[in-house]
């Protein structure tokens, strides 16, 4: 067995789902795109279990971290989100759709939809570091970055600056906007520039960092510069890259 699919088949394992029919886990109401997130069972979200195991990302994010991340913070948006929007008309939606209609006040629906979202895409974009060698886009993904930002590293510097001036909790994006462009901005708490209703600059993200404390305070403390330069180790290009063409 491949290692990749090993990890996958133990993370898999690790949940209880490795002997779930496939149709069990997405249910009926999961959309076939592959780069819709937000898995259901039935009208209910469902945590998505990771590619890799807990520990597949040490020595820049630990398992620790993972663990509690993945099962407990990105669990209780999922259950949150359920409980808000059951027995609503935005209980048969997408992710997706939610994220697109909902409004600044609605701070349960805003605050977890946009929780689960990110998680999601996050867990994503991230893969377990196989050599010693910074991982690098490919592509058409690489000449848009380079016809955007002049370079690979001008692009990740405007993304650490995002990061890091992100005054709080948040996260950091680069996304596609409607005009076909790539961009970079970073939003508060769970926001993501999929809330139209909600945010200036919007568009599909295709990358994201958690720069929430519970994201890295355990192994980095204080130092979230460190985790930020950390996390560019750990980039899954391959998945930004079809993500990049989707939303173009
Ligand atoms: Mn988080």
């Amino acid at each position: 067995m491949k290692k990749r699919n090993f990890l996958k088949t133990s993370a898999l394992a690790s949940m209880g789902l490795i002997f779930t029919p496939v149709s069990q886990i997405f249910g009926k109401t999961q959309p076939l795109d592959a780069y819709t997130l937000g898995l259901k069972k039935a009208d209910e979200f469902v945590l998505p279990p990771l590619d890799y195991a807990f520990d597949a990302l040490e020595p820049h994010i630990d398992k620790m971290t993972m663990e509690i991340h993945h099962g407990k913070h990105h669990a209780a948006y999922i259950t949150n989100l359920n409980n808000a929007i059951k027995e609503t008309e935005m209980g048969k939606m997408t992710l997706e759709k939610i994220l697109d209609i909902v409004k600044e006040k609605e701070s349960p629906i805003r605050n977890n939809a946009g929780g689960h979202y990110n998680h999601s895409l996050f867990w994503k974009i991230l893969t377990p570091v196989s050599t010693n060698k910074m991982p690098q886009p490919t592509g058409e993904l690489l000449k848009a970055i380079e016809s955007r930002f002049t370079s690979l590293d001008k692009m990740k510097e405007q993304f650490n600056d995002a990061s890091k001036t992100r005054f709080g909790s948040g996260w950091a994006w680069l996304s596609v906007n409607s005009k076909k462009e790539l961009f970079i901005s970073s939003t508060a708490n769970q926001d993501n520039p999929l809330m139209i209703q909600i945010v200036k600059e919007t568009g599909t993200p295709i990358l994201g960092l958690d720069v929430w404390e519970h994201a890295y305070y355990l192994k980095y403390q204080n130092k979230r510069a460190d985790y930020i330069a950390a996390f560019w180790n750990l980039i899954n290009w391959e998945e930004v890259g079809k993500r990049y063409l989707a939303a173009k």
